[in-house]
């Protein structure tokens, strides 16, 4: 029906157009809306501490600015600036203005799907620009330690292509199966820092990792991403809050993010806590390619096209290196749960169960 069609034009006219902005605003490429807002260098460039709905804090010539887009942008500012771009400013009329963006060496954004909408491909949340190293918080006990969740930040991270280490805040309440979470990352090569701001374990380790460089702190709310940032300032200015006892959840102490430069060449940017990431925008034929340790076993299954989730356990080869405990069964929960989002499936226990019990599965198949 005519009706319908041009409806559904409309809709995905709208939706390309959204993309393609976020795509813009992601890489930072110039187009026709902010042509010449791009530029590779200046002669002196303030850094964005932090964004709020017009305008935004620039760090600039040892001060901070507050200042506001060029006029002929007609965006708002939190869509196109973040923490830790780069800008050229200028005082116009007595007004900071933000003439042009320095090309980002990276930006670290997240997908989020609208669940009000229908067919929404989701849209992209900027978080901070020139990341150079990403921490990713997790805390013993308070909020309980979810591999699940590190699994997608990695994701996250690796497709935004900023490497990622994993400190373990509070680890003056760390237990056995903390310990034994945070193994299999180390397996993988990431390198697993343990820190406690009450006792003060770890700050200058963490410190060493994260000196000349630009970093962000990202993971749930009440981790101790703030009281990590104030330890490595030497301060406790900025408000760090209590994990809710009913719920064990942070309470969202920190609501935007902000950049901290604590040595001449070294700054964090904290983050406010999230509470889930979405995945579910990805391909599911590369959801395995963020899971390296599947990568000596997926050539060996017998279907080229094996997704390692509804095949039969006896063809995939993947499935059997779980089993056989040589791949991690929480990495491989993990894997599951992500392909039940991306394919919107409901329950993946069936399958998960056939890992569990392989020589039950084998003998009722016989
Ligand atoms: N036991 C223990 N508690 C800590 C430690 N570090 C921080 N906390 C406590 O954890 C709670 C949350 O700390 P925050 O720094 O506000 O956590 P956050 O990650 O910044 O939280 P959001 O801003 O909500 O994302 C506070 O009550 C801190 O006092 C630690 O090393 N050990
Ligand atoms: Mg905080
Ligand atoms: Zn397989």
């Amino acid at each position: 029906m005519p009706h319908y069609n041009a409806y559904d034009s409309f809709k995905t006219k709208k939706s390309i157009e959204k993309k393609q902005r976020a795509k813009e605003r992601a890489f930072g490429k110039k187009n026709e809306t902010v042509d010449n807002f791009v530029i590779d260098s200046c002669n002196k460039y303030g850094v964005v501490i932090e964004v709020r709905y017009d305008d935004a804090y620039i760090l600039y010539d040892g001060e901070i600015v507050l200042a506001k887009l060029r006029k002929d942008i007609n965006l708002v500012c939190n869509q196109v600036v973040f923490p830790g771009d780069k800008v050229d400013i200028e005082m116009v009329n007595d007004t900071y203005t933000i003439n042009h963006l320095l090309t980002r060496t990276s930006i670290l954004s997240r997908t989020k799907k609208d669940s009000t909408r229908l067919n929404d491909g989701g849209s992209t949340k900027n978080i901070a620009a020139n990341v150079d190293l990403a921490v990713i918080v997790v805390a013993a006990k308070e909020p309980p330690l979810h591999p699940k969740f590190i699994d997608r930040y990695l994701m996250i991270l690796q497709n935004s292509n900023i490497p990622a280490i994993i400190c373990l805040n509070k680890c003056d309440l760390k237990t056995a199966e903390d310990e034994k979470i945070l193994s299999t990352y180390r397996d993988l090569g990431i390198y697993v820092i343990e820190t406690s701001t009450y006792n003060n374990i770890g700050i200058d380790d963490l410190k060493a990792q994260l000196i000349n460089k630009q970093a962000i702190f990202v993971g749930n709310s009440g981790v101790g991403k703030s009281s990590l940032t104030n330890a490595i300032m030497g301060d406790d200015e900025i408000r760090t809050g209590h994990v809710s006892d009913k719920s064990k959840r942070g309470r969202h102490t920190t609501t935007t993010s902000k950049y901290y430069v604590w040595d001449d060449n070294s700054s964090i940017i904290d983050t406010p806590g999230i509470r889930s990431l979405d995945v579910s925008t990805f391909n599911p034929n590369e959801i395995q390619d963020y899971f390296p340790e599947f990568e000596n076993w997926r050539d060996k299954c017998k279907y080229n096209d094996c997704l390692h989730f509804n095949e039969p356990y006896d063809s995939c080869i993947v499935k059997q290196g779980v089993a056989s405990g040589l791949i991690s069964l929480d990495r491989y929960e993990s894997y599951l749960r992500i392909m039940c989002d991306v394919l919107n499936v409901k329950d993946y226990s069936e399958i998960f169960d056939t890992i569990k019990k392989p020589e039950e599965v084998k003998k009722k198949s016989k």
